[in-house]
């Protein structure tokens, strides 16, 4: 009956299921903590069987004759990589060994950026885990693996009902000799606001404990000065702190002059001067043409005299083309996806970079056929996620014009359908570009990126041009996002807003020309754990949970309140997670290592006059009964 109790409830039906609910239902939490974890993973499985997964409703289904993704077999023998060299000898050896290391040096970007701009960041960890292995004994000279932070943080609590620390262990776990790579977003942690100090620097020292090696840290102004407690964090920590340029604009443009060589020059010393063991260069975009990236590698290598870590995006199809003038002007290492999940919005092509260098100076010395094999497993997994696939069907140079990140773009897209805009996007693009340079040209990745999307989305939407938007006799409402960031909140572009615009949105408040951080007040650590331990009715909350709460208050809380109904649904196959099960299917479930649960569905019954299906299970050859609200 505590079932039914509970999803007969009228604040869980109707899905607004939040701490409050927590806080004045006691009593059916306590009744329902007893359940085993077998009864709510069964719980969950009924309900997205009856019911349907609310983030794949009317979207396109996987294609039936999928088969289930296997991870390559066979494993090699264990061999030192990256990471083995910064634990024995810190991270200004991992900096000296690349630029002294002839080969060109690759990251693998699939777990992190490869997922987060080609389906919407919604790849499992069950699919990540799976394939670690291979990874770790098949290409242990890559120099990383990025599979931490940007969006992935709160998707995982958000739509995948899922804990990013729990991911991060185990992948950290089966791959101990490459180096786990993170993508933090400098004081703006891996969120979308600043976060106090004590804030970020706690949250660098528990990713460095849980597993992140290397923390490629930006500022979405490219503002050095908002970037340091981030850095200092890391250093502390001694993992490898990479202090990054974001890319924007056209080195080559005489017209384009505010984003000049000089300025990347400059801004490379700073964040030498800041400590930064590799010079991360980010083209979040995909802006950076090949001819440009010859000339501003060879610059910065000669200028700054730090290894340079090059990240781009194939939105225009040059990606590799980049990537390989990159190399020949010495670059260090780059970022690759591999195969099945590159190219377009994503990163260049693992596959093809490391065959387009074979048998020259920079061979990477990666095994292809460990590369095809794992390509293989990845191209499977895809077929998983039909629902997230954008729709995108080729490379486009309207990039150029619009300059939207990669991870950006398709999100854009999504939000400007939901608008019924996107029959229009052709103006969306173009009115990004004009909010772009009403903004006085800015550096545009998350979060700076999404306030230029919230403001074009809202001229498309009320059909405001630039000139009228500007005009001072005209009233406009800015969306919240725009005025925050003119109050300085995200920190200082170079050179500072335009003062017209600045002045029009703050309606005459002084803007904040400070470090935004500087005068926030450290949060009571202690003081929110006791918080937060009340509020999850005395859970333990180690530093991880209280992070998560700390990142994203909300989002959190409810991702623990379904984690009390549901249990440990990240066990579960992507298709079950998605989909569901039919009557007649099995699966098993590792719900501890070791321990596995053997789950077949029989039937879903009938749905009686209180709403109720009623749904057979056999567990572990147990019959079991679970019944769901249908809200079909
Ligand atoms: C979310 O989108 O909020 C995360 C996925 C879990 C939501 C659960 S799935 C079963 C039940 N039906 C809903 O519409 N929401 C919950
Ligand atoms: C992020 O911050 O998530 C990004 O991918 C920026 O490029
Ligand atoms: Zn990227």
């Amino acid at each position: 009956a505590f079932v039914e109790n509970l999803l007969k409830h009228p604040t869980f039906l109707d899905n607004t299921y939040h701490t409050k609910f927590i806080d004045e239902t006691p009593n059916l939490f306590q009744f329902k903590r007893r359940r085993d974890r077998g009864t709510k993973v069964l719980t969950y499985i009924a309900d997205i069987s009856v019911n349907g997964h609310p983030e794949t409703k009317d979207r396109a289904m996987p294609r039936r004759d999928l088969k289930e993704p296997k991870a390559p077999a066979h494993l090699n023998e264990p061999q030192m990589g990256t990471r083995n060299l910064l634990e024995q000898k810190g991270p200004q050896a991992v900096a000296d060994w690349m630029k002294a290391h002839q080969q060109l040096l690759i990251t693998d970007t699939t777990m992190r950026d490869g997922h987060q701009s080609l389906l919407a960041t919604r790849m499992r960890s069950y699919d990540m885990v799976k394939v670690a292995s291979a990874y770790s004994a098949n290409l242990p000279q890559l120099f990383s693996m990025e599979c931490w932070g940007g969006a992935t943080f709160d998707v995982a609590y958000r739509f995948l009902q899922e804990c990013p620390w729990q991911r991060l262990r185990d992948l950290r776990e089966r791959m101990p000799n490459i180096m786990t790579q993170m993508l933090l977003r400098g004081a703006n942690g891996v969120g979308y606001t600043n976060y106090p100090d004590n804030v970020v620097q706690d949250f660098v020292r528990v990713a460095a404990n849980t597993g992140v090696d290397v923390f490629r840290v930006f500022d979405s102004l490219n503002w050095v000065e908002n970037m340091r407690v981030a850095m200092d964090a890391v250093q502390e920590q001694n993992k490898v702190c990479e202090g990054t340029i974001c890319y924007t604009g056209d080195i080559m443009d005489p017209d384009r002059s505010k984003y000049d060589l000089k300025y990347y020059v400059d801004m490379g010393n700073e964040l030498k001067a800041a400590g930064a063991h590799v010079l991360g260069l980010k083209d979040m975009a995909g802006l950076l043409k090949p001819a440009a990236a010859r000339v501003l590698v060879r610059a910065l290598k000669q200028e700054v005299g730090l290894p340079i870590h090059f990240h781009t995006h194939d939105t225009a199809g040059i990606a590799s083309a980049t990537i390989l003038a990159a190399a020949e002007a010495g670059v260090d290492a780059v970022d690759c996806a591999m195969d099945a999940l590159s190219g377009n919005t994503s990163q260049a092509t693992l596959g093809t970079v490391v065959e387009s260098l074979q048998h020259t100076d920079r061979d990477t010395g990666l095994d292809m056929n460990a590369i095809r094999d794992i390509s293989d497993y990845w191209e499977a997994v895809r077929g998983q996620y039909a629902a997230f696939e954008s729709g995108m069907q080729a490379p486009s140079s309207e990039v150029y014009l619009h300059e939207m990140p990669g991870g950006q773009f398709t999100n854009l897209k999504a939000q400007a359908r939901s608008l019924g805009l996107e029959e229009r996007w052709p103006e969306v693009a173009r009115t990004y570009a004009d909010v772009n340079k009403m903004f006085g040209d800015i550096v545009k990745v998350t979060p700076s990126s999404k306030v230029v999307g919230d403001m074009a989305l809202m001229m498309v939407s009320q059909g405001l041009t630039r000139d009228e938007v500007e005009d001072a006799d005209k009233d406009v409402a800015f969306p919240d996002s725009v005025v925050d960031m003119m109050r300085g909140n995200l920190g200082q572009p170079p050179g500072g807003f335009p003062a017209g615009i600045q002045t029009k949105v703050l309606k005459g408040e002084a803007p904040n020309t400070m470090r935004p951080g500087a005068d926030v007040p450290p949060t009571d650590l202690d003081a929110t754990r006791t918080e937060l331990t009340a509020l999850l009715e005395g859970k333990d909350v180690d530093d991880e949970d209280l992070q998560g709460y700390l990142m994203y208050p909300k989002v959190f809380l409810d991702y623990m309140g379904r984690h009390r109904t549901y249990g440990p649904v990240r066990v579960l196959p992507t298709h079950t997670f998605f989909y569901g099960m039919q009557p007649g299917d099995e699966i098993t479930a590792e719900i501890d290592p070791g321990k596995t649960l053997e789950i077949r569905m029989q039937a879903i019954g009938e749905t009686n006059e209180d709403g109720e299906a009623k749904v057979f299970f056999e567990l572990n050859g147990q019959p079991r009964v679970i019944r769901v609200p249908n809200r079909m």
